[in-house]
């Protein structure tokens, strides 16, 4: 595995995880049902703070460089970087307006990556507390669209042709967590059939657009190739679809198998089916629907397929759902 040049992602046990955080080429390890926090930039740990649904412990996120990773501080970041590739993760105080936030937190983030030679925004998570809660005239998840907005709008690497795929879900913590990975290599945007691109829903989703893509495909230089996919919901053009959680699911597994398949088209793995994303998270709002979602999802995925479901806010008040993954050549879909 180590010598494959690029980024590999999988889960792993807790137990594993501490034994990796030892190994060189380790650029982060990503946990999830702990207390958030980035860590002081000495090692590989990043806490979500997000909490898990379903068995415990939960599962670690293990991401893979192909030689030696840096952990240091940079600026407001958590640095881990290495080889052509870098994970930057930062907890930013959750005061005021959250448009200021994210129009602060990537324009830093554009220049730090800049500064590290990994211009490209490859992947980009973030978690605002209370993003559906209301503000002015709008919400605080339309509010951080604006802001993100702003910033990229003045960055001519991140035009509506070259954003990065990404996620953005509510929590109750004191912070918003961002976390992004970064890259000397630039991939493929790539949108979905289905769907409006965010970045030209109408201006009833709020007075700024939202700037991410569906995914994004990449090719490292082994040849090996991912396809990065942003939160994948129950929407359909720009509109949300379906009241039931039942419903919202099975339309999300739709969303995502047309993403693999466009994916393919633009350079992504080869793979079609559900079973390419490894590993597979799903953010539900309502612990209650855990067992339907988890039913629906086992009736697509070989047994044993490694899931992670979370409790999370969507953006949109009324979605119950949302699934994001890495597809990678070599997965058993
Ligand atoms: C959607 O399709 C669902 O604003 O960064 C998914 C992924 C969603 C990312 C974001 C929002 C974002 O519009 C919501």
């Amino acid at each position: 595995m180590s010598d494959t040049p690029g980024a590999t992602v999988c889960f792993v046990s807790p137990e594993t995880a501490q034994q990796l955080a030892g190994e060189p080429d380790v650029l982060a390890l990503v946990r999830f049902g702990t207390q958030r926090d980035v860590g002081g930039g000495v090692s590989p740990w990043l806490d979500t703070g997000l909490e898990v649904l379903g068995e415990e412990p939960a599962p670690v996120q293990c991401w893979r460089a192909s030689g030696p990773v840096r952990h240091y501080r940079m600026g407001r970041f958590m640095v881990h970087s290495g080889h052509g590739l870098a994970m930057l993760a930062c907890e930013v105080e959750d005061q005021g307006d959250p448009a200021g936030a994210a129009e602060a937190v990537y324009r830093d983030l554009a220049q730090a990556a800049g500064h590290l030679g990994c211009p490209n925004l490859l992947r980009i998570w973030q978690y605002l507390p209370r993003i559906n809660e209301p503000l002015g005239d709008e919400d605080r998840y339309k509010a951080y669209c604006a802001g993100r907005r702003r910033a990229l709008s003045t960055l001519e690497r991140h035009q509506d042709k070259t954003l990065p795929a990404a996620c953005l879900l509510g929590d109750y913590s004191d912070s918003i967590l961002l976390y992004a990975l970064v890259s000397e290599h630039t991939g493929n945007q790539v949108e979905n059939p289905r769907q409006v691109s965010a970045f030209k829903y109408p201006p009833q989703y709020g007075r700024s657009s939202p700037s991410f893509s569906r995914a994004l495909a990449l090719r490292w230089p082994s040849g090996k190739r991912q396809l990065y996919i942003s939160g994948t919901a129950s929407v359909v053009g720009h509109a949300t679809l379906h009241d039931t959680i039942e419903a919202q699911t099975r339309e999300t597994l739709a969303n995502l198998k047309a993403l693999l398949a466009e994916g393919h088209e633009q350079g992504g793995p080869g793979a079609e089916t559900l079973a390419a994303i490894d590993p597979l998270k799903v953010y539900i709002r309502h612990p209650e629907d855990y067992p339907v979602v988890r039913r629906i999802l086992a009736e697509h995925l070989p047994g044993g397929h490694p899931v992670l479901y979370m409790k999370a806010d969507v953006c949109r008040a009324d979605l119950l759902v949302e699934i994001e993954g890495v597809a990678s050549d070599g997965n058993s879909g």
